[in-house]
């Protein structure tokens, strides 16, 4: 079976199967009146400019009408949370009261509101929830999406968490790539021993992880109260170790030095960096380390906005990703993030394109199938409401997608 997709008025792709950084970073191609054409879940082949073909159904191929609309990479989310049960809307209020976020989480609210649930929540109940967010996800345009655990907190409750990721992974049409996160708080049991939850997270959570081949990753919350710059050194070696690549929530909250440990353990990528020093930001160039950064947390936690300009002048690839989480970005569209990355960061619409299609797909290790249209490379994609790339920069705080593929499939 082959599919058609014709009367793309526009399509909008980085290239490649790695990150592009420095000026690479705002080079995509544009490609206006054209077509593409999948086979077996591929795309087989894409059609050059003003090349719209005369195609019509016949019984081995399908046409489908993108509508003279933009048409870009399926999105890939590069940092979520999503597998949790807890909610925290309770906490907008002490938010309004002027309650800060680590004020909330020092006070046992925060992640450990959402931790209680968590452990509470069974596995299919996550997975129940889990299947929620991603169809809203997949709605708003993204196709592949990272997951960390980190709610659990336990050696059980880590991985039925890490199991939920699996099932999900298995029942709806999104591809995920899972992170082990366990250094996400010291849970309150452990708040007067914290070395034995160290313990803990580096000799029976990542040995049984790696194992069982639950994640991919390893991610820790290097942050001022959370797990500090040793501590993260610690649990990211001890990842390595068992072959689960370093990730590190980075001078998020205040400039602990997070940065300056993604380059020294060699991260495939540092998130937040909303505080990174010029210090920092130079060894994570040198390491070839990429920033995933989340506007819509800088926004949500009425913060700065990262550095993101900067980092593609230093010559790092950067990844724009929504953060989603019941705590500091509860949202599971990369629209308005994208907006963001665009407004507030003043990053170009084709430098964000590329942040949230190839550069998010070589931070989670997809950047080989996943993250450009390209011969070869799975047949997702969006179809938008837009009749051209800045459009979806400009017109803001509404769903612009009009139909999803997802490997050569229309799924929304
Ligand atoms: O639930 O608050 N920043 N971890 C680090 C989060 C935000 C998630 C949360
Ligand atoms: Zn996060």
């Amino acid at each position: 079976m082959r599919i058609i997709v014709k009367n793309i008025g526009l399509l909008a792709t980085a290239r490649g199967n790695s990150a592009r950084k420095g000026e690479q970073q705002g080079e995509i191609e544009l490609i206006p009146d054209t077509y593409v054409v999948i086979k077996d879940n591929l795309f087989e082949e894409i059609g050059g400019a003003h090349q719209t073909g005369n195609w019509s159904e016949s019984g081995d191929t399908k046409v489908i009408d993108a509508g003279g609309a933009l048409v870009t990479p399926g999105l890939v989310d590069a940092h979520t949370h999503l597998v949790f049960s807890g909610w925290r809307q309770k906490e907008l209020q002490l938010k309004l009261q002027g309650m800060t976020y680590l004020e909330i989480l020092k006070q046992g609210g925060g992640i450990l509101n959402t931790v209680r649930a968590t452990r509470q929540a069974s596995l299919a109940e996550l997975v129940a929830a889990g299947k929620k967010s991603l169809a809203v996800m997949l709605a708003h345009g993204t196709t592949t999406c990272e997951v960390k655990s980190g709610y659990g907190l336990t050696l059980e409750d880590e991985i039925k968490s890490l199991e939920a990721v699996a099932e999900l992974g298995k029942c709806q049409p999104m591809d995920l790539v899972a992170t082990f996160m366990g250094a996400h708080a010291v849970p309150p049991e452990f708040e007067k021993s914290r070395e034995l939850y160290i313990d803990l997270v580096c000799n029976k959570m990542l040995p049984e992880i790696a194992k069982r081949k639950l994640a991919v990753f390893c991610d820790v919350f290097c942050e001022t109260g959370v797990f500090g710059l040793g501590e993260s050194r610690h649990i990211l070696e001890c990842g390595k170790h068992y072959g689960l690549l370093p990730k590190i929530h980075a001078d998020e909250i205040t400039p602990l030095g997070g940065a300056n440990l993604a380059g020294e353990v060699g991260a495939i990528s540092a998130e937040h960096l909303i505080h990174a020093g010029d210090e920092g930001l130079t060894r994570m160039a040198a390491a070839g380390t990429i920033a995933v950064v989340l506007p819509g947390t800088s926004f949500y936690l009425n913060e700065d906005f990262a550095r993101a300009k900067k980092m593609v002048e230093l010559g790092i690839p950067v990844a724009v990703a929504t953060d989603f989480n019941p705590g500091s970005c509860p949202t599971e569209s990369l629209q308005l993030p994208m907006n963001l990355a665009c407004l507030k960061y003043r990053l170009t619409p084709a430098e964000v394109l590329t942040a949230v299609t190839i550069n998010a797909a070589a931070a989670i290790g997809r950047a080989q199938d996943v993250g450009t249209v390209e011969q070869g490379k799975q047949a997702d994609l969006v179809i938008w409401q837009a009749p051209d790339l800045n459009f979806i920069f400009y017109h803001w705080g509404v769903n612009l997608v009009r139909s999803v593929m997802k490997r050569g499939e229309i799924v929304v």
